[in-house]
């Protein structure tokens, strides 16, 4: 299977000992970024995938491109000469709060047009994958993740489309009405139960679900955390419960959910097989401090079980 991701990765700092910030002396230096989250934790589940973005022409972005490559991710970011690869800070206060900082306006992936994706690409996917965050990086960005989404349905790709709301980026701009049109052009929506009340109004999980369906997608499923998933295949609802591990990060573990749940979608699986590894690789990812770090190879997967959590 063939993926295709569009979206922004920056350069992330984290303290290493949680506390304060002013007594946090050492810090880490990694990187993250939903769409380039998923591709990696794709990637590891066997899938191949192309992850389009923009870099700066600076050590950051040799970094980035580098490690995705290392990932076995095909990269296809042009390097911008004046403008830096964006930058976050991830503050954790405790071992299980965080606090997450960007600096990102103006960053060379807040200039992505339609032009980076091109159609050859595009065709050759066997499922497009988008999430909230692109379009709100700035007006071609918006139109990058519009375009994206109805080439790849014109062309009879899938698109999946993880809502991933962002405050940050959308800065007092209201993003229900992209978000809609996303949604409308997806076979496979992903959100929080949060962010589908934003479109769809307050209610319970499977109502939400079904909302959200009623609006064009095939497939809907709410990522609930640490109470499991929802999932809604035509009129059938699946409860989907979470495995019992040791959280020391939760930031990118619905990225890897994602990333599971995709990587069987052209199998030969049911929706409680994709949920079931949904989950896995979600909790998988919050055993790790990282947003990528800890998503699971296939073989790791096989050692969750339901009961014990990850088995040694
Ligand atoms: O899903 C993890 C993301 O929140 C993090 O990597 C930041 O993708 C991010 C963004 O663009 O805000």
């Amino acid at each position: 299977m063939h993926v295709v991701t569009v979206g922004e990765t920056m350069g992330l700092f984290a303290n290493d000992r949680p506390g304060p910030l002013s007594t946090a002396r050492a810090h880490s230096f990694s990187f993250g970024g939903a769409e380039s989250n998923v591709a990696i934790a794709l990637a590891r589940l066997g899938a191949r995938v192309s992850w389009v973005s923009r870099l700066g022409d600076d050590p950051l972005g040799d970094l980035i491109s580098r490690e995705l490559r290392a990932e076995r991710v095909d990269v296809h970011a042009s390097r911008h000469a004046e403008l830096p690869t964006g930058l976050m800070h991830k503050h954790r206060r405790t071992t299980s709060t965080a606090t997450v900082r960007f600096w990102r306006t103006g960053s060379a992936a807040s200039t992505l047009h339609p032009s980076d994706v091109p159609d050859e690409l595009l065709r050759n996917a066997d499922l497009v994958h988008l999430t909230g965050i692109l379009p709100g990086l700035s007006a071609d960005a918006r139109a990058c993740a519009l375009s994206t989404a109805q080439r790849a349905r014109s062309a009879g790709i899938p698109v999946s489309f993880d809502i991933n709301h962002r405050e940050s980026v959308w800065r007092g701009r209201d993003p229900r009405p992209t978000y809609s049109e996303l949604v409308e052009s997806a076979d496979i929506v992903f959100a929080g139960e949060d962010e589908a009340a934003l479109l769809v109004g307050e209610g319970e999980p499977a109502e939400l679900a079904q909302r959200l369906r009623h609006l064009g997608p095939h497939e809907v499923v709410i990522k609930r955390g640490e109470l499991g998933a929802i999932g809604l295949d035509g009129s059938q609802h699946r409860l989907q419960p979470s495995y019992a591990v040791d959280v020391v990060d939760t930031v990118g573990a619905g990225d890897a959910f994602v990333a599971g749940y995709l990587s069987l979608w052209n199998a030969e699986s049911t929706m409680a097989d994709r949920l079931r590894r949904a989950a896995a690789a979600g909790a998988y990812a919050c055993t790790t401090i990282g947003d990528w770090e800890g998503s699971p190879t296939v073989s790791e997967l096989a050692r969750l079980s339901a009961r014990e959590g990850i088995t040694r």
